[in-house]
């Protein structure tokens, strides 16, 4: 028999990283090349979108990353280089940091993490303790937890939830991170609600629609392989997620390998494999995904089949300072 490729579908972009990324795009494009104050065409705060090849690209055309704030020097403030926000989103000390600055900030945070940060004010306000499902460190989290540090109670795993004590009046709902795996939150949920059996939960989940459509795909074609790829960068959450539900997916018959791009795969994975399941993460361009085809292809993968779970339609228009340039 062939040996065989099925493609995930949905995979790769959502519709909150094609916003980011045209964001720093559009910006780079009305430049129209460096500034003759040799000030760079834009700032960008943390990495764009989590994912290397994506911020190198846009490194390349001039964009300059940032870890923090004070990277940035005065004369780019009084000169109104714009700042960008990366597509995790920020904590209100940043912005009050960039308002002190008087920076021109862009803010590419995807509505859908926004939605979260607006959850966590409302909540507070009504006097709610909130339990936050996330990964500490990483930049959506602490941005959410960042709203309200003494309100919002970081769980990482079900095992963390022994650590949490609320007596019954406490009035208690729980939010995520947007890019978690749906399987682990219900696990994670369930300890909760036996431990705190009056805890809320939001009226819609806040994992988002392009983290469980791609878990849900790749769930499926993982059932169908001996072996997956999933492309997407290390730092990158929603692509790790969906390498790891791959794992799970795939049992004992296989593994799944993350990789960067198709000079990461190892040929001896595929020694004995017949078909290879392929996948990627909501921050990763599809020519990657292109590149690994052509590579399997090469290692005798000659039929490519497509299993598709769903359509997606979703788009968000871009931050209101550059709708007009677009
Ligand atoms: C913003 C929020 C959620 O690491 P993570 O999966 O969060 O981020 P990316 O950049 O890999 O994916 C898109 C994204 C942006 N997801
Ligand atoms: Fe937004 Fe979800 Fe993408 S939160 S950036 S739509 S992975």
């Amino acid at each position: 028999m062939a040996r065989r490729i099925i493609l995930a579908n949905p995979r790769g972009f959502c519709a909150g990283v094609d916003r980011a990324i045209q964001t720093v795009d559009t910006i780079l494009r009305t430049a129209h090349g460096p500034r003759e104050d040799g000030l760079p065409p834009v700032y960008v705060r943390r990495q764009i979108v989590h994912n290397r090849h994506v911020v190198e690209q846009l490194a390349s055309r001039g964009a300059v990353f940032v870890e923090e704030l004070d990277e940035i020097p005065d004369e780019a403030a009084a000169a109104g280089v714009p700042v960008v926000f990366s597509a995790h989103g920020v904590s209100p000390a940043v912005q009050r940091e960039a308002d002190r600055r008087g920076l021109a900030v862009i803010d590419a945070t995807c509505p859908l993490v926004g939605k979260v940060h607006r959850e966590v004010l409302r909540f507070v306000r009504e006097g709610y303790e909130i339990v936050y499902i996330g990964h500490d460190g990483h930049d959506e989290a602490v941005g959410v937890v960042g709203e309200s540090p003494e309100h919002v109670h970081l769980i990482e795993h079900a095992v963390a939830v022994d650590g949490l004590t609320f007596t019954p009046d406490a009035k208690l709902v729980l939010l995520t991170q947007t890019t978690l795996s749906v399987d682990e939150t219900a696990d994670v949920i369930a300890e909760l609600q036996r431990r705190f059996p009056w805890i809320e939960l939001p009226p819609s989940s806040d994992i988002c629609y392009a983290t469980s459509n791609r878990q849900e795909a790749v769930k499926l074609v993982a059932q169908r392989a001996d072996c997956m790829v999933v492309v997407g960068s290390a730092n990158s959450s929603n692509s790790v997620r969906l390498m790891e539900v791959a794992n799970e997916a795939l049992g004992a018959r296989g593994d799944a390998h993350r990789v960067d791009d198709a000079a990461e795969m190892d040929p001896a994975w595929f020694d004995g494999v017949e078909t290879v399941g392929v996948s990627s993460g909501a921050s990763v361009p599809d020519e990657l995904v292109v590149g690994v085809v052509e590579r399997l292809q090469k290692l005798g993968f000659s039929e490519v089949d497509t299993v598709e779970t769903i359509r997606e339609n979703m788009h968000f228009v871009l931050p209101k300072e550059l709708r007009a340039q677009r």
